[in-house]
């Protein structure tokens, strides 16, 4: 079932301001559907600030924690919220963005291909089975999450 660890999980994926800005939405969805995972849950949103705050609550004592919360919040564009589903999403995803890092994110990854600074760096993805459950909780009411099956899926659920 979805959201058990190491069979069918489901991500957290973020398209940030930056990335939004930058007319990266449709790339960032290309590159998960091509690959084979589902599109469970999407939407639009400037998140609150208590939002940003506790999503980067493991960030909080570094010296770019203020400017990291109000570029997210900044409402200049909304972040694109996502949860995808399907087998080792979480670190496939992980591999499909590229290390945090763009200096050290691989050309053929979304970071390695499209940004060149770590405080611009496009778009989040949750990193382990612990931290997407908690943030899927945190962006998403559990009716905004959708199961549904693709047509002919047997290779690929
Ligand atoms: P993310 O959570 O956004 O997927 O990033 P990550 O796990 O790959 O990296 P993490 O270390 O958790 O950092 C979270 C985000 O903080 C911003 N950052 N800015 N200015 C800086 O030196 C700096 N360092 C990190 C980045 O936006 C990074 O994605």
């Amino acid at each position: 079932a979805a959201g058990v660890k190491g069979g069918v999980e489901r991500t957290f994926i973020a398209i940030k301001p930056d990335g939004v800005q930058r007319g990266m939405i449709s790339e960032v969805i290309h590159r998960f559907e091509r690959k084979g995972y589902k599109l469970v849950a999407i939407k639009a949103i400037v998140p609150p600030k208590a939002l940003a705050e506790e999503h980067y609550g493991d960030l909080k004592a570094r010296p770019f924690y203020p400017g990291l919360v109000s570029y997210m919040t900044s409402g200049k564009a909304p972040v694109i919220a996502m949860v995808w589903e399907g087998v080792d999403v979480i670190r496939q995803g992980r591999r499909i963005i590229g290390a945090t890092n763009p200096l050290d994110a691989e050309p053929g990854s979304i970071r390695g291909d499209y940004t060149i600074s770590v405080g611009r760096n496009a778009i989040h993805g949750s990193d382990s089975f612990e931290s997407a459950t908690i943030e899927i909780g945190l962006w998403f009411k559990p009716e905004e999450v959708y199961n549904w099956q693709f047509a002919h899926a047997e290779w690929i659920e």
